[in-house]
């Protein structure tokens, strides 16, 4: 770490700027070694009498500082390794400044750095201050251009953000280019690429008639696996329209995939730059799981054009402003484009087994902190996923007509504006004419809310208690209530939805009827709430919380069978699929021994159903997940006590029994659902290869060991798409009935095929790393196999996040070796790229929810890491947090 403790940044604290920076003009000049670049600042004082001015600036080599075309001198500035004050300023100036930096040498992929033969930069959050001095805050808006000059034989792309302006050739061979942004932006979004690429082109007329030249850049080899990338793009772009009125604003827009990058993608204005995994698409380079993520992530970088670009944060605090609400557009859409019960589901699950995850343990944090070392580190599940549920929850209490009105006059009002939560809750408040005072605790209070439901039924009345709590997280011991919007609805004995218009409603939380009177929306506000419906001939069973309308745990005892009747009888897509969950979860709990249902039963029952009709992609989609037994990330963070190896068992034997006791059955929907025709990536081609894959590992795991290998090998080998072949793979790596031969035969096939496709050998490196039968030692094979890269981000986190995420059973080995290896592998990551060795680090940090003896050699991990030499900051902050929690 630099000098001293590192620094808290405070909410409190916050304050605005004295000079703001109206121009940015940039030239980079860029050769081996070496890049200069000059810049240009007009600044204006807009508060107080101050006569300095900070520029963030790391890791630079200072060339010169001119203010007013005048050299100053060393007095009349300082330097340090964070920054320069520049002293003895007036009321506007024009400051210029050189610096050099060595790209090549960039390791943390912050700032401008080389990946493969190309220049590109990463500026969110605090990249920019690797480029140059700069007011390196969300709440300076510039109007930024920038010129770029390479050499022009090698590198004839150089992009920026905004228009082009100019093109001319130099002399020695060297080329420029000019940009120039006409919408004022933070220096985040600042982007620049320099490369020989291919270009995919195509046009987008807007809805005023604007014609904006669209364009996906990749290295040569990738460029035909771009298709689907701009299919999606187009599509996005009239959804946007469509759905929430947002126009395009420049000429151009542009994708860049770069195969080194920390995270998925960013959304520069008018040039994202992609992680290639979330931009190429081809049958046999990409599962269906590929397919939905290259589609929702170039969705979600081109819908913060307008929540995020033309509204930008006005500090890094107000990060969910723009994720979490970009996040909830980019569900929308996912769900307008295949099916809204699937996507919510998916939501769901990640958040129980993620989101829910962070918030019990040391690194809860609210959806807007009040403070952090580093914010890279705040790029969280909290943020991203629980502020989508915020936004969510307005639309659900607005009404979409209402919801759609304040999203309008929030991007009118705040339009080149920088904004923060706040405001954004302001614009629902006065739209929806609400009051959402209480409401705003979901920013404030970290914690999941448990809802605590006892229901009772007499003389034909319904009754229910739901009260409210919250645990202590650090920092907030003490949580008030939160306004908790619930949606329920009722099904009789009949099987038949309750018509609610036609009861009885009594209680002390407001409630309003939705969906055709089908359903009642409770507006939960105290720490209990009584609710009377009647009344009824016979008991109805209560759908709880429909769609989810709240990021809140549920416990709620009522008789197993009900669980099992919602799944079959429900019309809400979502809590048919949560009763099961709910049913496995009470499986592993009582550690086997369900009182009252067979519920491997309920689910063969449900999985002949599915040969008795013929039904739609999406009611396709929700059997698979239906039919699925949750996996341990999301049965650890339910359950409350509990032996990491007991569950893994248990869990092996539950789809042991559900496969042989329902053999034929999985055959038939194998063979029903197994698809010869050319591979699609419509939504209906892929619930078809959900359900085959899905029967395919019932009927693996049901039939003897003679026919296994055949069986296995032949999904493998004549599959036409790569998920078919990922799930044999996975099979033959995992199951220890096949022999080696038979896994090296399949390992060794994939690996063959697909050896020069940087993303497919990615799956080959997770699949193996996830094995239980992988071992420390194999791990260390991978680690030391030729094409096993330390640099790449993809290639780093196919290995060690599939470890410490999904190799439970050698991850959490009882003589603590998983433990060491991940944190030994993570400080040694963290001097290259602190970025990525903190979100390594993550498993490491829930150690509060095993047991004593793992909580013990976790703890001690922790503590390595913590006495490494030279920690990073971002490392710092994640051991740090986790062990200041210890009991
Ligand atoms: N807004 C982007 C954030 C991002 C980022 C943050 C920290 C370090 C590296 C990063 N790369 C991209 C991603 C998004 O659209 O949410
Ligand atoms: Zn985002």
């Amino acid at each position: 770490m630099k000098e001293g403790q590192p620094k808290l940044v405070r909410l409190d604290e916050y304050q605005s700027p004295a000079f703001v920076t109206d121009n940015t003009r940039l030239k980079f000049d860029i050769e081996d070694g070496r890049t200069r670049v000059s810049s240009e600042l007009d600044i204006r004082r807009v508060r107080g009498d101050s006569t300095e001015i900070y520029l963030n600036g790391e890791e630079l080599e200072l060339v010169s500082v001119s203010v007013d075309g005048r050299v100053i001198s060393e007095n009349e500035y300082s330097v340090d390794d964070f920054g320069m004050t520049i002293f003895g300023l007036g009321e506007a100036h024009t400051i210029e400044i050189v610096t050099e930096i060595v790209p090549e040498q960039n390791t943390a992929l912050e700032g401008l750095y080389k990946s493969s033969a190309m220049y590109c930069t990463q500026c969110e959050a605090e990249g920019f201050r690797k480029i140059t001095y700069y007011q390196d805050r969300p709440d300076i808006l510039s109007r930024f251009t920038t010129t770029v000059i390479a050499d022009g034989e090698r590198f004839p792309n150089l992009l920026s953000n905004g228009n082009l302006v100019k093109e001319e050739s130099l002399n020695g061979g060297r080329k420029s280019a000019t940009w120039s942004d006409p919408f004022p932006k933070p220096s985040y979004l600042f982007a620049l690429v320099v490369g020989n690429l291919s270009v995919l082109e195509d046009v987008f007329v807007t809805k005023s008639g604007r014609r904006v030249n669209l364009k996906i850049y990749s290295e040569a080899h990738n460029i035909e696996q771009c298709h689907y990338a701009m299919d999606a793009l187009k599509r996005s772009m009239k959804w946007d329209e469509e759905r929430f009125g947002r126009e395009y604003d420049l000429d151009i827009f542009m994708i860049v995939a770069v195969e080194d990058f920390n995270m998925g993608a960013m959304e520069n204005k008018g040039l994202n730059i992609f992680n290639t995994s979330c931009v190429l698409a081809s049958p046999n380079t990409a599962t269906d799981q590929a397919y939905q993520r290259v589609e929702a992530v170039v969705a979600h970088e081109y819908f913060h054009n307008w929540s995020g670009n033309r509204v930008t944060c006005r500090d890094w605090f107000q990060l969910s402003l723009k994720e979490g609400f970009t996040v909830y557009r980019d569900a929308l859409f996912s769900g307008d484009m295949n099916s809204h019960a699937v996507k919510r589901i998916e939501d769901v699950g990640f958040l129980r087994s993620i989101q829910f995850a962070e918030d019990a343990g040391p690194l809860s944090h609210p959806v807007r902190p009040d403070s952090y070392i580093e914010i890279s580190n705040f790029y969280t599940p909290t943020i991203y996923e629980k502020g989508a549920e915020i936004v969510r929850m307005y639309n659900t209490m607005l009404g979409g007509e209402k919801f759609r009105q304040a999203t309008d006059l929030y991007f009118d009002r705040h339009d080149g504006t920088a904004a923060t939560t706040d405001d954004f809750a302001s614009t629902m408040e006065e739209v929806g004419g609400v009051d959402l005072k209480q409401f705003k605790r979901w920013y404030q209070q970290a914690g999941t809310p448990l809802l605590t439901v006892s229901e009772s039924f007499q003389e034909g009345i319904l009754r229910l208690e739901v009260e409210q709590s919250c645990p202590s997280t650090p920092g907030q011991l003490v949580k008030k209530p939160f306004h908790i919007p619930v949606e329920l609805g009722l099904i009789n004995s009949d099987g038949q939805p309750s018509l609610i218009d036609s009861l009885d409603i009594f209680s002390d939380a407001k409630h309003e009827l939705l969906k055709s009177g089908q359903s009642l929306l409770f507006h939960l506000k105290s720490e209990k709430t009584k609710i009377e419906l009647g009344s009824f001939d016979a008991k109805p069973v209560v759908s709880f919380l429909r769609e989810f309308t709240a990021p809140v745990k549920v416990d709620y005892s009522r008789p197993l069978s009900e669980l099992v009747y919602l799944a079959r009888l429900d019309t809400d897509g979502f809590v048919r699929w949560d009763s099961l969950q709910s049913l496995w979860v009470e499986y592993f709990k009582t550690d086997g021994k369900l009182q009252g249902v067979d519920a491997i039963d309920s689910i063969g029952a449900i999985a002949k159903g599915l040969l008795e009709e013929s039904l739609e992609a999406e009611a396709k989609h929700l059997m698979a997940y239906m039919l699925k037994i949750p996996d341990e990330n999301y049965l650890f963070e339910q359950l409350e006590r509990f032996e990491v190896i007991r569950i893994i068992e248990l869990k092996e034997g539950l789809i042991n029994q559900i496969a042989s006791r329902y053999l034929d059955t999985w055959r038939e929907i194998y063979k029903r659902f197994q698809s010869r025709d050319a591979f699609s990536p419509m939504s209906d081609a892929m619930a078809n290869r959900a359900l085959a894959n899905l029967a395919f590992e019932y009927v693996a795991r049901g039939m003897g060991s003679e026919e296994l290998a055949d069986f296995v090998k032949s999904h493998y080998f004549n599959a036409n798409n790569l998920t078919d072949r990922k799930t044999a793979l996975n099979f033959v790596c995992r199951d220890p009935r096949l022999n080696i031969q038979v896994r090296e035969e399949v390992l060794g096939d994939f690996y063959e095929r697909w050896s020069s496709e940087a993303l497919v050998l990615d799956l080959w490196f997770s699949v193996q790393a996830q094995s239980s039968l992988t071992s420390i030692e194999e791990l260390k094979k991978l680690e030391s196999h030729p094409l096993f890269d330390r640099k790449n981000p993809n290639r780093v986190r196919s290995v060690f996040s599939s470890f410490g995420m999904g190799n439970h059973f050698r991850f959490h080995a009882t003589d603590g070796s998983g433990y060491e290896y991940l944190a030994n592998v993570v400080s040694s990551l963290d001097e290259s790229n602190p970025q990525l060795a903190a979100r390594l680090a993550g498993p490491l940090t829930r150690w509060g929810r095993y047991d004593t003896s793992r909580q013990r050699l976790m703890i001690g991990a922790l503590k390595n890491m913590a006495s490494s030499e030279g920690i990073s900051k971002d490392l710092y902050e994640i051991v740090s947090k986790s062990l200041d929690t210890l009991p």
